[in-house]
């Protein structure tokens, strides 16, 4: 059968500290358009995982509905996987992660899926600042339904049939900052080498790392006068700096020149490196980063890197102040308060 894989594996293909292969991070065949952006962001979480050596079965992978929601099925074949309804992505995430806390969470979504039936979830998500890494495959259209214009899509942009949007588009990363997320970056699929250390530092980020990610549709998007095409995007990019994740601090080798490089903490003692291409722009300064946003909107670029990082406030199970133990590895001796305590709650009730 054409979609499945084959198992051969060469042996001498790279190993990570776990003694996996790039092989064990893959997933099933991928049935999109060849040329979809979305492929490459399947294949920079599939090498972000496996530089990171991150068991399997310790990541979680929720979607909703598109063609973007379809790609947990083309990575990571060995981690949990639901794939819910349109929008819904965020709600299934948070009661994933209120019983689990313990596992990596991914949730994939599409401008669509985030930018109009989904808004309301994502919108609540961001402020409760969940624990996950959220990425939107974001094509300014409707891949799965044959190319109709989403909220993202920019006005003036002309669709495959010749029609010009008339409405302005939602900007999904400066609303993500707006709203509160405490990690926010842009990148382009076909820009592994950024969009990989990218996926690394969200995983590592205690909070809602959102990821906005420009991921051209080559069947009905990639026309002249869309502005998300790939000869679009490879014209008006800009990015804000280069970016090194650095797992757990080791000797920081990498110098750069004064003024232009940041180094950010995170709360588990990983670093951000970043080279800094705009020297006025700070990364942990949200005015700043809005600033930086709309300039390069105004210059009709698109700002791709690191955008905003805050490693300061807590996540959703920290600011609930959640037992330490994931609830669903709880046995029933640390669930049961006993008789005694149970009569001495229901006396307070009289
Ligand atoms: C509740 C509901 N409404 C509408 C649809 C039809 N539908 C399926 S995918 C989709 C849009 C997908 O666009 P996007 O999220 O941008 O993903 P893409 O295919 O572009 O990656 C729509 C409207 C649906 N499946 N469910
Ligand atoms: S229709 Fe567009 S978004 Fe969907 S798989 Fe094809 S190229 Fe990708
Ligand atoms: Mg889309």
């Amino acid at each position: 059968m054409s979609y499945l894989k084959p198992l051969f594996r060469h042996p001498k293909l790279p190993k990570n500290k776990l003694g996996y292969t790039l092989k064990e991070y893959e997933g099933s065949l991928s049935t999109l358009c060849a040329g979809c952006g979305h492929d490459s962001i399947s294949a920079a979480i599939v090498q972000a995982c496996f530089e990171m050596s991150v068991e399997p079965h310790n990541v979680a992978k929720i979607s909703g509905i598109g063609c973007s929601s379809k790609t947990p099925t083309y990575f990571l074949g060995n981690s949990h996987g639901f794939n819910s309804v349109h929008g819904r992505m965020p709600s299934v995430a948070t009661g994933a992660s209120m019983a689990n806390k313990d596992l990596v969470y991914f949730g994939v979504s599409g401008d669509g899926d985030s930018a109009s039936i989904g808004m309301g979830q994502l919108v609540h998500v961001i402020r409760r600042n969940l624990n996950m890494v959220y990425i939107v495959m974001n094509n300014g259209c409707y891949g799965l339904t044959k190319g109709q214009d989403s909220a993202t899509a920019d006005q003036g942009s002309k669709s495959k049939a010749g029609s010009i949007n008339p409405f302005q588009a939602i900007d999904l990363a400066s609303l993500a900052i707006e709203l509160g997320a405490s990690f926010v970056a842009q990148s382009f699929s076909g820009d592994k080498q950024q969009l990989v250390p990218l996926i690394k530092a969200a995983m590592h980020h205690k909070g809602f790392a959102f990821l906005n990610v420009i991921s051209p549709c080559v069947t009905f998007n990639n026309n002249p006068g869309s502005t998300k095409s790939y000869d679009y995007v490879r014209e008006h990019i800009e990015a804000t700096s280069t970016l090194d994740f650095i797992p757990e601090m080791p000797e920081i080798k990498a110098s750069y020149e004064k003024g232009k490089s940041t180094k950010i903490a995170m709360h588990d003692g990983s670093l951000i490196q970043l080279n800094k291409l705009e020297t006025d722009w700070d990364p942990e300064d949200r005015i700043s980063a809005v600033n930086a946003l709309q300039m390069a909107r105004a210059k009709n670029e698109i700002l791709t890197g690191l955008l905003y990082v805050n490693s300061e406030w807590k996540d959703l199970h920290g600011v609930l102040n959640t037992y330490h133990k994931p609830l669903n590895r709880l046995k029933e001796s640390e669930l049961c308060p006993g008789v005694e305590n149970l009569n001495a709650i229901n006396a307070g009730f009289r």
